[in-house]
């Protein structure tokens, strides 16, 4: 399926002027715009906004978010999408690594920055050209091991090859309403589920919260959820009922558990499609919507995807459903590298220049490919939210009261995993209230533990490193 040049292309201007407007191109936040209301605002955005490099949008899933990201990609900026409950620490973080020049809609209190406001109903029919396919057109901020959060580029050109593949893969078109309730700030809600429907030129829905009640009310064709989302559709029938009249029930950034697979399969008439990706890949493998569906299986290459497996030394692990080795993938949809990071970017690649995931994987005769876990245990995924584990100690060794700690995620039936700290106090153990606010008001409220145990010493090697599979 080709779209043509345009990255959007549902919102090119030739096609609004010959009458083929839709009427419900976007609704979010209790809010419905046309496709011709969308281009004529994000275009008055795009005036706003043409001479900047980079900007940064506080995503929340509201009409400004959608204006300010389409105004800019009609203009050719960059946009920084930044999570709205990043606390200072990351915030600071993410303005200056990115080296964003301003706000667009929506700024944080007291920022230094200058705010180029969206208006919601300014028009602007200004014809863009369509800029250089090669241009960056996000830095998507996305977790690491250790240190803060480095800055994912994506192209415009990975991005359409991206979302062509999956239209391919899922056979999805115009006639598809696209439902979820996913954040704007990651590949995942703000790639694939905004962009998506822009570039197939079908509606979508965002249902604010992902919730089973939601979801159930929003009447789509297809479905997007982290498996969090799933499990919990999973346990409340009524809802899971409402969904077997879509087209495909989508599961991915996370691993779907077997049981919730079976489950919605069974209480919804269909199988969901499990598809895996990363922030720097975009999504690489997926069941297919006329392919076979498993449960625990993430599909086959998409379109342009080539895969292979890698032992620790480098060497070619057979391709026979049971081996398993590092996961490595080369497509047209991978990103351009870290921000500003040339170093952090070329230990990612092989030399012979395939990307490597960090996950584990098997891959049997027929290519379809399970995804076994990760090759760090501090990288952590809670409710489809990638979180570095070093992240997190850090912000808790900035606590007075924590002498030493070591981050786990631990098997969670909701989340996935669920984050753990193992705290060594520093003289009396403090409130464990006050040590999961602490990481809430530093950082986003995803990356805050859970759960905190305190304990006497860490487990640690004779090196003195720590053996976290011991934290348990
Ligand atoms: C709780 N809250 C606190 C708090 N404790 N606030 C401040 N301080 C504290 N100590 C509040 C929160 O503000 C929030 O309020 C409420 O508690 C619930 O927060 P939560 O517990 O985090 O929400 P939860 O219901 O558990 O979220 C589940 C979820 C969410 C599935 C909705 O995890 C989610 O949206 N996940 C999606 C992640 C995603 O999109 N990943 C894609 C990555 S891309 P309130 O009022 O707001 O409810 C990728 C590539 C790929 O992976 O393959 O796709
Ligand atoms: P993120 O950077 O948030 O994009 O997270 C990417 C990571 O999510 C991958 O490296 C995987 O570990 C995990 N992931 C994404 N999709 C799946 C899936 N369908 N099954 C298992 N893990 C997944």
């Amino acid at each position: 399926m080709s779209h043509g040049t345009r990255l959007l292309s549902s919102l090119d201007p030739l096609a609004v002027a010959a009458g083929a407007d839709i009427p419900d191109a976007v609704t979010i936040d209790g809010v419905t715009l046309s496709r011709s209301d969308l281009l004529g605002a994000a275009t008055s955005v795009a005036e706003r906004v043409a001479r900047a490099e980079r900007v940064a949008v506080l995503a929340r899933p509201t009409v400004p978010t959608v204006l300010a990201v389409v105004g800019c990609l009609i203009a050719g900026v960059t946009v920084v999408p930044v999570p709205p409950d990043s606390g200072p620490a990351e915030l600071e973080h993410i303005l200056t690594d990115s080296g964003a020049q301003a706000w667009l809609g929506e700024a944080p209190d007291g920022t230094g920055l200058p705010v180029v406001p969206v208006r919601k109903h300014a028009r602007s029919w200004h014809s863009y050209p369509e800029p250089d396919p090669a241009a960056p057109a996000f830095v998507l901020y996305t977790s690491g091991t250790t240190g803060a959060p480095k800055g994912v580029v994506l192209s415009r050109r990975a991005i359409a090859a991206g979302l062509d593949a999956l239209a391919e893969a899922w056979a999805w078109t115009a006639a598809d309403v696209l439902v979820h309730g996913l954040p704007l700030f990651h590949v995942h809600g703000l790639i694939l589920g905004l962009l998506g429907p822009l570039r197939v030129g079908g509606p979508l829905v965002h249902t604010g919260k992902p919730t089973p009640a939601n979801y159930a009310a929003a009447a789509g064709t297809m479905y997007f959820g982290v498996p969090t989302v799933w499990t919990r559709i999973a346990d409340d029938p009524v809802a899971a009922k409402e969904l077997s009249t879509a087209r495909l029930l989508i599961s991915g950034s996370a691993p779907l558990p077997a049981p919730v697979f079976e489950r919605l399969a069974e209480l919804t008439g269909q199988a969901p499609v499990e598809r895996y990706g990363m922030s720097e890949t975009m999504i690489t493998l997926s069941a297919r919507a006329d392919g076979a569906r498993r449960a625990g299986c993430v599909g086959v290459p998409v379109r342009g995807v080539q895969t292979r497996l890698r032992d620790e030394t480098g060497r070619p692990v057979p391709h026979d459903g049971s081996s398993i080795g590092g996961l490595q993938v080369r497509g047209p949809m991978l990103f351009d590298g870290y921000f500003g990071r040339p170093e952090a970017t070329a230990d990612c690649w092989t030399e012979d220049g395939w990307f490597r995931t960090g996950d584990v994987a098997a891959i049997d005769a027929e290519g379809f490919h399970r995804i076994v876990g990760r090759e760090s245990v501090d990288l952590i995924k809670s409710g489809g939210y990638r979180i570095g584990a070093g992240e997190v100690e850090t912000c808790l060794l900035g606590h007075a009261a924590v002498a030493e700690v070591a981050v786990v995620g631990l098997a969670d039936a909701d989340l996935g995993q669920r984050i753990v700290a193992f705290v060594v106090p520093r003289g009396a153990a403090p409130d464990e209230q006050a040590l999961i606010d602490h990481v809430a008001e530093q950082l986003s409220i995803h990356k805050r533990p859970r759960e905190i145990r305190f304990v006497e010493a860490l487990p640690r090697n004779a090196m003195g490193k720590v053996q976290k599979k011991q934290l348990s």
